[in-house]
């Protein structure tokens, strides 16, 4: 067994090692019916770029890769179609991605102009001043518009609803050296909102965790998958989040080391509530981009 002074030498190591690091999102991968319907979507109604696909036969899916900037600066969604699956169900712990624009007004119009779908008309949050919408997309996922100025990544959040915030604040801290940007309880409604990322949350993709009062079970769907981080060192960075799920919750569910077959080294592992999260290694991610 670790002694107390074992304990805090490896929390030091780990601490350091996330300063060291170069940690980055990457993606978020999730499952939709139609890959075609959703490019369509997502490019004419969002304004995406598909930036790549990839079909794996012997596995019997597709991947489609679309974003607004390219894969080694910017965050991208990773669309996987499975082969005859046309539908999923997404749950109730998905919240939604999120897109950042100048004029959620003129988006909202353009949207419906193509075909797309709003649930929300653009107005100013509640319990806030922002301005914001909702569209849905073909398969249900939910993206939320927000106003904001000029910003180098429109692909500006991933929500995801967990059962004890403070819990999951440690774990993203503690396992990935997120950094706290924000934190905003909002008691009219009932909820409280962290955001955690590795950079200021108007120019980079951040997660933003939702706690509802008194809610902490949420049903996971098998739509949404994960997200991808870049980190220099898949080996050390496993370590961390070794130590934060052993203190916090969650789990390592696949030790790092390369891929079979694509050699890329990953390692994943789910959060206290059971969100996946895969570490990637960046060379071998900048490698399969060329
Ligand atoms: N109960 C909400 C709490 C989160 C929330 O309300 N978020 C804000 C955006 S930060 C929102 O969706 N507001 C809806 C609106 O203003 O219409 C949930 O779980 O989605």
């Amino acid at each position: 067994m670790a002694t107390g002074s074992e304990a805090s030498k490896a929390a030091e190591t780990v601490v350091d090692w996330h300063k060291q690091d170069s940690k980055r999102m990457l993606h978020a991968v999730y499952r939709v019916g139609d890959l075609d319907r959703t490019i369509k979507y997502y490019t004419e109604c969002f304004g995406m770029k598909l930036l790549r696909k990839r079909d794996v036969p012997d596995e019997k899916y597709t991947n489609a890769f679309l974003g607004f900037g390219p894969e080694n600066t910017n965050f991208a969604v990773e669309l996987t179609y499975n082969y005859g699956v046309d539908k999923y169900d997404i749950g109730t712990g998905f919240g939604h991605f999120a897109i950042a624009n100048d004029d959620v007004y003129k988006l909202a119009e353009n949207i419906k102009s193509k075909g797309g779908k709003i649930t929300r008309e653009p107005g100013p949050v509640k319990g806030g001043s922002t301005v914001i919408a909702f569209a849905q997309d073909p398969d249900g996922y939910m993206f939320e518009l927000i106003q904001r100025a000029d910003t180098p990544e429109p692909l500006c959040q991933v929500m995801l609803r967990v059962g004890d915030l403070e819990r999951s604040i440690k774990f993203y801290e503690k396992a990935l050296g997120m950094k706290l940007l924000r934190k905003k309880d909002v008691p009219d409604y009932k909820y409280t909102i962290a955001m955690l990322g590795y950079a200021d949350e108007d120019k980079t993709t951040v997660l933003e965790l939702t706690y509802n009062y008194g809610v902490t079970e949420y049903s996971k769907g098998n739509a949404y998958a994960q997200v991808a981080i870049g980190t220099n060192d898949v080996y050390k960075s496993a370590e961390a989040v070794d130590l934060a799920t052993k203190e916090l919750g969650g789990k390592i569910l696949r030790q790092p080391g390369p891929l079979p077959g694509i050699n890329t080294k990953i390692a994943s592992f789910v959060d206290p509530d059971g969100w996946k999260v895969v570490l990637v290694d960046n060379t071998d991610f900048l490698k399969e981009l060329q």
